[in-house]
């Protein structure tokens, strides 16, 4: 593996997700595969979960790490060619990239879509410059239109505690008071349509998700016929994505908040999120208080998909 963006990278998903558990079970058993190796996380956003989970991750491989928040400390970088550099960013991302790469042998890159110009963000233009001109092994911690890493940890997650062969996987919609971006959902949507899942999207009309990730799973816009039969409720809430709304706030119903009403309906379900979560907007108390409520195993399990992406991509550099 040479670049980490999205769920094709890993291949044969069963076989990922059988390393996951293996690495999980002896996660210090990889030392020498990191040492002398420095991993750089580069961040354009805030995060918790995917700044220590990743470092750990690196720490556990044997490997010094680095993180550079770019918005914190660095220097404003001006992103598009051709500009005149005349404005408040003194340094353009053409050189800042491939210095960043010179001082380490592989890159972590967090940068959201921006809601400025879809073509800028569905083109992943930042992503893909640190794959083009890091010269290093490039993974996304969030890029403009996926969090692969997310994912491949809610699929392990489901994975440990799916008590049927093909559980039924519901992604819902949740009000937010702020435009978030498309990339967890879509991430989502990707992995569980390539996993062993009955898998269902449910929003209200104008959410509609980018094909390229929806493909050809259900969706559902009556949010109580989606939960039925539920095994597992994947609540995440994001902007629309159509023209000429994208980026745009459509709805803040809180009659789609998860609630006890709506989890009664599901066949026992467990109840995930990714974190950062927003309670009473995304999840009520109750629910994510609950012994249904797997977020923290879930944010645990952080530190092993990215183990396992970072030990494919040192093993592929050997
Ligand atoms: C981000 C998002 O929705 O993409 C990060 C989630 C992991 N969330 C927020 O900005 C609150
Ligand atoms: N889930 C997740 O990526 O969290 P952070 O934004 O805190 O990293």
């Amino acid at each position: 593996m040479r670049t980490y963006t999205n769920v094709k990278d890993l291949g044969d998903l069963k076989a990922a997700v059988k390393e996951a558990l293996e690495v999980k079970a002896n996660r210090y058993s990889y030392k020498a595969l990191g040492t002398d190796k420095t991993l750089l996380m580069v961040f354009f956003n805030s995060s918790l979960r995917t700044r220590l989970s990743t470092q750990k991750a690196g720490m556990n491989l044997g490997m010094n790490t680095m993180v550079l928040d770019i918005n914190q400390g660095a220097w404003k970088l001006e992103t598009e060619r051709g500009v005149i550099m005349d404005g408040d960013k003194p340094e353009h991302i053409l050189e800042a990239i491939p210095v960043m790469g010179a001082y380490c042998d592989v890159i972590g890159v967090r940068a959201f879509a921006q809601f400025e110009d879809k073509a800028f963000d569905y083109s992943e233009t930042i992503l893909n410059q640190f794959i083009q001109y890091s010269g290093k092994p490039v993974f996304s911690m969030e890029a403009a239109t996926g969090h692969p890493l997310q994912a491949f940890a809610d699929l392990i997650t489901i994975e440990e505690y799916k008590k049927k062969e093909r559980p039924k996987v519901v992604l819902t919609w949740a009000p937010h008071p702020k435009a978030l971006p498309q990339a967890v959902p879509n991430s989502f949507a990707d992995f569980m349509n390539e996993a062993d899942v009955d898998f269902v999207i449910t929003h209200p009309e104008g959410y509609e998700l980018s094909e390229q990730f929806v493909r050809g799973a259900r969706v559902e816009y009556d949010q109580l016929k989606a939960f039925e039969g539920a095994d597992f409720i994947y609540a995440k809430n994001w902007a629309a994505f159509n023209d000429p709304n994208y980026g745009k706030i459509l709805s803040t119903d809180r009659s789609w908040t998860v609630s006890d009403r709506q989890m009664a309906v599901t066949n026992d379900a467990r109840f995930m999120h990714c974190l950062p979560v927003r309670r009473n907007m995304i999840v009520t108390d109750e629910v994510i208080e609950s012994p249904r409520s797997i977020v923290i195993p879930e944010a645990a399990n952080r530190e092993i998909s990215a183990q396992v992406v970072i030990k494919r991509l040192l093993e592929a550099a050997q």
